[in-house]
């Protein structure tokens, strides 16, 4: 989107960029509306070209599954992934080398940051030059922190750890898009507190699932979902430890938790 901005704040629009690809998810539920009433998709962001995926070692704790299904999300809007671990400062049980080697393996860039040590900046800060990057992840794992120390001057908000939940407290609200320089976007977005990806049908979600792909060709059904069909490829090097049980737990955690979207 181009617009002028005058002096009170107030602009005028003067064109908006056709949408060449989106981020999106499937709006939450209404409270007290059960599971009644369909859910629709909620767009995230629009012309992207990174996703960095951020997840904190702790306070909240580090959720695979949650990682696994922005990684769905990003795939299949097909942005480049980096994968950010935060709060290393607090890693007490060195875990933080297991998750990162995981998402290595599979081909995915990682980087193990903390605001306190300041590892890991620099390594964001030049991923994200001269793209339009958008920062996406659970409530409180430190997205608006990382911002400000890479940008000094940005002053986002940012939020308490609730000492009840050890979550977030959902600190940033609305997503907002900052200019860096002519050529590098930031976008923070407030935590979700679910993530379930919209419009991505069972037989499809293994593609999302890249390191499956070399293994599905040989499964006995086209259609096979990796579940129970025989003659799977994907099972079988679960079995000899070729894919990780780990990731495969996510996928069919995440096999089990598609609707049938509608898609208007
Ligand atoms: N120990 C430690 N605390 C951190 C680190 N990064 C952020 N925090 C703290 O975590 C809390 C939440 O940080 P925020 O930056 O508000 O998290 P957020 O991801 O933007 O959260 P939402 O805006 O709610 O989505 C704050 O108290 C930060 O000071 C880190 O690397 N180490
Ligand atoms: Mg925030
Ligand atoms: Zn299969």
């Amino acid at each position: 989107m181009e617009f002028d901005l005058n002096n009170d704040g107030t602009g005028v629009i003067k064109k908006i960029e056709k949408r060449k690809n989106y981020i999106s998810r499937k709006a939450p539920r209404i409270r007290g509306a059960g599971y009644r009433g369909e859910r629709l998709e909620q767009i995230i962001a629009a012309n992207i070209n990174k996703l960095f995926i951020v997840g904190s070692i702790n306070e909240p704790d580090f959720n695979n599954k949650a990682i696994d299904r922005f990684i769905v999300a990003g795939e299949s809007s097909h942005l480049d992934i980096i994968i950010v671990i935060n709060k290393t400062d607090l890693d007490k049980e060195n875990i933080a080398e297991t998750w990162s080697s995981l998402y290595k393996e599979i081909g995915y860039r990682v980087i193990l940051s903390s605001i306190i040590s300041g590892n890991g900046i620099n390594e964001i800060k030049t991923e994200a030059k001269g793209y339009k990057n958008i920062f996406w992840g659970h409530s409180g794992v430190g997205k608006s922190s990382l911002l400000n120390l890479i940008y000094p001057g940005l002053n986002l908000e940012t939020g308490e750890i609730s000492p009840f939940t050890d979550k977030g407290t959902h600190k940033t609200v609305t997503s907002i898009m900052i200019k860096i320089d002519p050529d590098t976007y930031v976008i923070d977005t407030p935590g979700v507190r679910e993530i379930e990806t919209f419009g991505i049908r069972k037989e499809d979600l293994s593609h999302y699932f890249n390191e499956f792909e070399f293994y599905a060709v040989n499964c006995r059904f086209s259609t096979c979902t990796h579940y129970h069909e025989p003659g799977c490829a994907i099972i079988e090097a679960v079995k000899n430890e070729q894919i990780s049980e780990i990731r495969y737990d996510s996928y069919l955690r995440m096999l089990e938790t598609i609707e049938e979207d509608i898609i208007y």
